[in-house]
């Protein structure tokens, strides 16, 4: 299994922590896709890391199908459960930590702009998101039901890795203040092996996201 990729990438780092949990070998390819000369666009027509190339060959991108992928191999730990129904309220907060992460990543490219360039507007929308979405995963990892880190999923793994990202490229470093829950939820994450195997390069300042 390959998984292509860059070392700053939160959706990479999704599946990378998903692999690591599992404790399924694979073969890293750092191939960042905004540098010239990267392959990615041979694999996933959008350009778009992550990318898998399973042990048979076939491609899937989205990290939101590759994980999907990742469970149909049944391979434990599970990080849906096996009702559907709750498989899909998981996949719910799935979606909106990769929200967040998408407004974040989208931010952190506008913030790379000329000054002149930048658009107030547009960052303030996608700052925004960045905070209600924030503000709802507070809500529900004050709750407990569907995030907690405690038996590890989907929802746990896609939070923990929009949060690691804020961090990275301190976007909205005041996020943690007046959100308890998720600072917690963070700490239990941060502390498995596989966070802290797939954690940023600190030095990175490039647009490879
Ligand atoms: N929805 C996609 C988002 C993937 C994504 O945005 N990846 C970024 C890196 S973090 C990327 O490859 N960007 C390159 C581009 O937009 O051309 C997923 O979950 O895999």
């Amino acid at each position: 299994m390959k998984l292509i990729g860059s070392e700053t990438s939160p959706f990479v780092r999704k599946i990378a922590v998903m692999l690591l949990e599992k404790g399924r070998e694979f073969e890293f390819v750092n191939d960042p896709p905004f540098e010239p000369g990267s392959r990615v666009v041979e694999y996933n027509p959008l350009g778009k890391v992550p990318v898998l190339i399973a042990d048979d060959g076939e491609v899937f991108y989205d990290s939101r199908v590759i994980a999907e992928y990742l469970e149909l191999q049944a391979l434990a730990p599970a990080f849906l459960p096996a009702d559907r129904q709750a498989a899909l309220r998981i996949r719910q907060v799935e979606a909106l930590a990769d929200g967040v992460t998408e407004a974040a990543a989208t931010l952190f490219r506008e913030s790379k702009r000329l000054p002149e360039k930048q658009d107030e507007a547009w960052i303030l929308r996608q700052r925004q998101k960045v905070l209600h979405g924030l503000d709802a995963l507070e809500k529900l990892a004050q709750q407990r039901a569907l995030l907690n880190a405690e038996q590890l999923t989907l929802a746990d793994i896609a939070t923990g890795c929009a949060l690691g990202y804020l961090n990275f490229r301190r976007i909205v470093p005041n996020w943690c203040v007046d959100r308890p829950a998720l600072i917690k939820l963070a700490e239990r994450l941060f502390a498995r092996e596989s966070f802290a195997r797939t954690m940023p390069p600190h030095s990175a300042d490039t647009i490879k996201n």
